[in-house]
């Protein structure tokens, strides 16, 4: 795992406040420097801002004599911040839910949802795997019917897994794919469904109409929103709009073995307060580990 190098800009931002006095004019200035530098890190325009924003509403007008206090105190406030920011948004227990939702009615459906390229693919076979580790049976529903190759893709892995797998070839109708794997779960012969959808169609109110239908006829228990570590800003634009037009429940942070700024899951948090259920650490099957927001802010601010 790479050090986030918004840790260095993060620590010397802190530094130069210390040397500020703490008036909300003297803490936007330095603020304000440091903007661009975070969105370099990969932290959302808005976000950076908002951050600062915030931080300044806590550090205000505070009364500290010496340098070394006045640096322990900002970094006291900005990570409580932080923590009160992924405290938030909440924790979602997968295994449990999973459990709760067999319990009740015999299977647990998750819809994959974002951009095309992020990794929802991948990260539904990762998924399958570890629930099959666990000893569930596991269906992956190829509802991508839109992109070449994404059914064969699917299929791979399915097989490679030994998931059940549900196709209805191309250009069939996504929802129609869903709901045959929904199937499968209330006939008892699955009891994790997992439904693998498109990152493009032929426009973007297509996909998210898209979305929205296979999320109405599917009933998905969870909704997840996947996406790329390494996009950045345009990653929140994305989530942004599938959160507003189609709604999740949390999210996966992909490629994050291949992130060394670490700006991402600050973003996608602080624009969606949604957890980060997992992250994608690589492409193998193995590579997907539980998001541990505790380990996230020592990994920025320790
Ligand atoms: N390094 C790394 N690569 C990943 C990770 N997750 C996915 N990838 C790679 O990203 C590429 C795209 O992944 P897919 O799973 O096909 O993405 P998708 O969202 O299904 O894309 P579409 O089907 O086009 O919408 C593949 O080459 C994956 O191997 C990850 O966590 N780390
Ligand atoms: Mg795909």
């Amino acid at each position: 795992m790479p050090s986030f190098s918004l840790k260095n800009v993060l620590k010397s931002f802190v530094e130069e406040l210390a040397y500020t006095e703490l008036d909300p004019k003297a803490v936007e200035e330095v603020s304000s420097t440091y903007v661009l530098k975070l969105v370099e890190e990969g932290v959302a325009l808005e976000v950076a801002e908002s951050i600062f924003r915030d931080l300044s509403e806590r550090i205000s007008g505070k009364k500290v004599g010496r340098l070394e206090n006045k640096k322990e105190i900002i970094l006291k406030e900005f990570r409580r911040l932080l923590e009160d920011l992924f405290s938030q948004a909440g924790k979602i227990d997968i295994w449990q839910r999973t459990a709760e939702a067999i319990r009740q009615k015999g299977y647990f459906t998750i819809v994959f949802l974002g951009p095309n390229g992020h990794g929802k693919t991948t990260t539904v076979a990762k998924l399958a795997n570890l629930y099959k580790e666990k000893g569930y049976r596991v269906t992956i529903a190829a509802a991508d019917t839109f992109r070449a190759g994404a059914i064969e893709q699917a299929q791979y892995w399915a097989s490679k897994i030994g998931a059940d797998f549900v196709s209805l070839g191309y250009d069939a109708d996504p929802a129609a794919v869903a709901y045959e794997a929904v199937k499968r779960g209330e006939k008892g012969l699955s009891q994790v469904v997992l439904i693998d959808t498109a990152g493009r169609m032929h426009t973007k109110k297509n996909l998210m109409d898209e979305m929205r239908k296979i999320v109405r006829v599917s009933q998905p228990d969870l909704k997840i929103f996947v996406g790329d570590a390494l996009v950045g800003n345009d990653a929140v634009e994305q989530a942004k709009t599938f959160y507003n037009e189609v709604g999740f429940d949390g999210s996966i942070l992909t490629k994050f073995d291949a992130d060394t700024k670490g700006g991402a899951a600050l973003s996608i948090v602080y624009i969606t307060r949604k957890p980060i259920i997992f992250v994608g650490v690589g492409q193998g099957i193995r590579d997907l580990k539980e998001f541990d927001p505790e380990w996230y802010l020592e990994m920025l601010l320790d």
